[in-house]
């Protein structure tokens, strides 16, 4: 199988499983991926996506083996991006929160599959290459969007167009990913993580992932509407409710996640 899926209480652990190829994605895997966080989103228990990788690496991108150019001409890259691109906005859009831990190298269509996640971690020995222009291609699956955003035109740019290695270390300290960990400490840390959120009021989580991805084309105007609307949604869920009541009785809340 090249995707593992582990139940937790509250969180679904998803791993890419083709450790031999440093989890290199094919279609199959593709497809498998967009399943599981599919099936995810259908299970109410499930509040939280943890996503990793099997073995060293976290991802090595796309399976160079697959789309090898032949006499014939190049291969149709298009349908396979397709089917990538449904995993990248599957995971924009999933009503919960995304945690990533990076366990090692990630590499091309690899890296931007881990910032479309909503909170990246990694290992300290992990690594960020946008390999794509050692192969005369682009970064792809939402690279050029979310690379300037997350840390500048001039180191987006540069990082595009070298294709060097980031190491984890340097990549928060840019704010490309939230926090880097010690190799041994990530995926305790990543689960505490993803466990600690399943206790949270994710429906509002939801909502402000939603806001925060409209702000990247909305007008401040259009954006205080878009604001005012989402809260009004998030206010009318019993975590709101119980959030504010353990507030004044000075206990802690227990969020349930349902509308
Ligand atoms: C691999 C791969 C791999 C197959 C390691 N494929 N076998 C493109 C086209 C179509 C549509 C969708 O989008 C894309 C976007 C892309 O993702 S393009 C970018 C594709 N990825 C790359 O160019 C990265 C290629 N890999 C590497 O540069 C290195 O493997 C890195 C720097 C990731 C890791 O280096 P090492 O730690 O030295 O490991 P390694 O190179 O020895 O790899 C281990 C094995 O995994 C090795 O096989 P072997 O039989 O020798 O043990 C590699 O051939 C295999 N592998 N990446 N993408």
């Amino acid at each position: 199988m090249t995707i593992l899926v582990e139940k937790h209480s509250g969180y679904r652990q998803i791993t890419l499983n083709r450790p031999d190829r440093l989890n290199a994605l094919t279609a199959e895997m593709g497809g498998a991926l967009l399943a599981a966080l599919g099936e995810a989103e259908r299970d109410p228990g499930c509040r939280v996506i943890l996503l990793t990788g099997a073995g060293r690496g976290f991802c090595a991108g796309q399976d160079l083996t697959e789309v090898m150019p032949t006499e014939v001409g190049p291969p149709d890259l298009g349908l396979l991006l397709d089917g990538y691109n449904a995993v990248i906005r599957k995971l924009r859009v999933l009503p919960m929160p995304v945690v990533c831990a990076v366990n090692g190298v990630a590499a091309g269509a690899g890296a931007n599959l881990a910032l479309a996640c909503d909170i990246v971690l990694a290992a300290k020995s992990a690594s960020f290459i946008q390999a794509f222009a050692k192969i005369g291609l682009i970064p792809d699956v939402g690279g050029t969007w979310a690379l300037p955003r997350l840390v500048g035109a001039a180191r987006a740019r540069a990082l595009a167009i070298l294709a060097e290695p980031l190491p984890a270390t340097r990549a928060a300290e840019w704010g490309l990913i939230w926090q880097v960990v010690d190799d041994d400490r990530l995926m305790p840390e990543a689960q505490a993580l993803a466990a600690r959120l399943a206790a949270q009021a994710t429906i509002g989580i939801a909502l402000t992932k939603r806001a925060l991805d409209a702000a990247e084309t909305n007008t401040l105007d259009a954006q205080l509407d878009l604001e005012r609307d989402l809260q009004n949604e998030a206010a009318r869920t019993p975590d709101y409710a119980e959030g504010v009541r353990a507030f004044v009785e000075k206990r802690p809340p227990v969020f349930t996640g349902r509308r």
